[in-house]
């Protein structure tokens, strides 16, 4: 079928788009309250010309709303982490030199006093939405969309801006890719601050004409049992999540473990992403379910890139091929391409699918860019025609539960501690987490400090998943000749 890039929504009038508990939406009133939301925003002006909205919502109608709404006006959609701590908020809002925050009611006390340091206009969907459809502007393809935070080896996170086109590019490419249909139905209970929840579920559902369960939160006893019940054809988690439902299974009786297994077994796909998915965990989830995991690769400025076939060979430990559109290259220190297999180099990626830019920062992109190839920083060798990933070139980059996590972010607010002279951090494999960020911390002269007290001071100053999961004491932390810490050494401490 052939249709605009933009409303990415499915044409299905009368078929349900999201189900957000026991409420449904069908698609014709997605966009109806699109199109209302759009033309609140818009007001008496024509186009948003691409205006920063930003969003604190959890997933729902509501998110989707203004998410389409402000596409539709003109704007870029920025969408935050709803389990920000303040501080955090305060960095995005104001690096994107956001005019307008939408959050539900219950959030506004708590966003209101940095609202207003900011002169951030604070606003409820309802505030917003007009009661009759404006006339909306054109919008081509090229204007920038959205605009999603990264962490990157730098201490604040980044804007990475992706136009209609990139979304477009990254949605079609999945919905070929993994042969999504109308007759497809996903719970979704990811964060929508990522590419993960908003593209690879979210917009290729939507696009596709399939129905969206949206959750809150990862709450399992009430998805495992949509899933038992057979409500589910396709699922999409990172390694983690699937992790904590084979933990589960140890804690609930055998015969509802063998009703959400067949319930697991009897979906199209099983997707695993955003982090390494251990081959353990592929060959439990298998002898559990029957299910081959997919797995593939992605990145916040890509979308995603390579992905182990949909028919065809699924490899444990390995991400497969690239995307139909994505260009894949290994290259070596030297900026030369590689074109031996089992000779390991940087991912580069071209294609319709690779974001614009990072927000009002030039120098950020320029450098990430060589010769017109985005260079992801991950390391991946090819292997009888399948990629794998090997790490990262940075030792600064953690990956938890899915989540990026910036090293240096982290150490940047524990230095601020009182009783910290010092203070390197890492991530440390874990069965659960992938990576557990743990502190090594070297203490002023007659201070004190022990875990827990750490923990809580760190409570409000950064999101709760980048508290530290284990702290160290060294007298000092281990440093080059260049005075630099050398990380590879506190690893070798453990
Ligand atoms: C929660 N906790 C964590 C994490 N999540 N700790 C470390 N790492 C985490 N990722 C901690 C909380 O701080 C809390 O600690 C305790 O676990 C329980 O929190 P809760 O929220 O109840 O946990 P959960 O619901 O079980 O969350 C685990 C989760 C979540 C569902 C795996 O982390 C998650 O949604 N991760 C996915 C992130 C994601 O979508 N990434 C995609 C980005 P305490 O009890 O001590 O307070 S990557 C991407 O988009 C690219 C393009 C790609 O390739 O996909
Ligand atoms: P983010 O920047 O939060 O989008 O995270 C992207 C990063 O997640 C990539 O650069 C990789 O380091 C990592 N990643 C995503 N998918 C995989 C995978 N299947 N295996 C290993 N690492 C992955």
């Amino acid at each position: 079928m052939k249709r605009d890039a933009f409303p990415n929504l499915h044409p299905d009038n009368s078929k349900i788009a999201l189900v957000e508990g026991d409420s449904t939406f069908t698609y014709s009133e997605v966009d109806r309250r699109a199109n209302l939301f759009a033309s609140g925003l818009l007001s008496d002006t024509s186009d948003l010309n691409e205006e920063r909205i930003a969003f604190f919502l959890p997933a729902s109608i509501n998110y989707v709303t203004v998410m389409h709404g402000v596409w539709r006006a003109g704007g870029i959609a920025v969408p935050l982490n709803v389990a920000s701590a303040v501080m955090e908020l305060e960095h995005y809002l104001s690096c994107a030199s956001v005019t307008r925050l939408i959050a539900n009611p219950e959030s506004h006390e708590t966003l209101a006093p940095l609202c207003h340091k900011l002169e951030i206009r604070l606003l409820s969907v309802d505030e917003v939405m007009a009661t009759t459809a404006a006339e909306l502007p054109h919008v081509s393809e090229d204007r920038r969309a959205m605009m999603l935070f990264t962490s990157g080896t730098t201490n604040k996170p980044k804007g990475v801006v992706s136009t209609h086109k990139t979304i477009k590019a990254q949605i079609t490419t999945l919905i070929e890719a993994w042969a999504w249909s109308r007759e497809d139905v996903i719970p979704l209970f990811l964060p929508l601050h990522h590419i993960h929840g908003i593209v690879n579920i979210l917009s290729c559902g939507l696009w596709a004409g399939a129905t969206v369960h949206l959750f809150a939160k990862f709450d399992i006893p009430r998805i495992t049992e949509q899933v038992a019940s057979g409500t589910y054809n396709v699922f999409m988690a990172v390694p983690t999540i699937y992790v904590k439902l084979i933990q589960y299974f140890d804690n609930i009786g055998q015969e509802q473990v063998r009703s959400i297994c067949d319930g697991f077994n009897a979906m199209r796909l099983n997707i695993s992403g955003s982090a390494a998915c251990p081959v353990k965990l592929f060959n439990q989830w298998q002898e559990l379910t029957g299910q081959v995991l997919l797995e593939r690769y992605g990145m916040t400025e890509i979308g995603m890139g390579i992905s182990n076939p949909y028919a065809g060979e699924r490899r444990a430990g390995c991400v497969g091929q690239p995307l139909p559109g994505v260009q894949v290259q290994l290259f070596d220190e030297n900026d030369s391409p590689i074109t031996a297999e089992e000779t390991p180099g940087e991912i580069r990626i071209q294609g319709n699918n690779v974001f614009l830019e990072y927000w009002d920062n030039p120098k950020a992109t320029g450098e990430s860019f060589k010769d017109g190839w985005f260079c992801t920083g991950d390391v991946a060798v090819l292997e009888d025609d399948y990629y794998r990933i090997m790490g990262r070139s940075s030792v600064d980059i953690i990956k938890s539960g899915g989540y990026k996590l910036s090293a240096l972010e982290i150490e940047g607010v524990l230095l601020t501690h009182e009783a910290i002279a010092e203070v390197a951090v890492i991530g440390v494999a874990d069965d659960t987490w992938g990576e557990a960020v743990t502190a090594f911390v070297a203490l002023k002269p007659a201070s004190s400090l022990d875990y827990e007290q750490l923990k809580n001071w760190c409570e409000g100053k950064m999101s709760s998943y980048k508290i530290p999961k284990a702290l160290k004491f060294v007298e000092a932390l281990p440093r080059n000749a260049m005075g630099k810490v050398t990380k590879p050494a506190l690893h070798e401490l453990l």
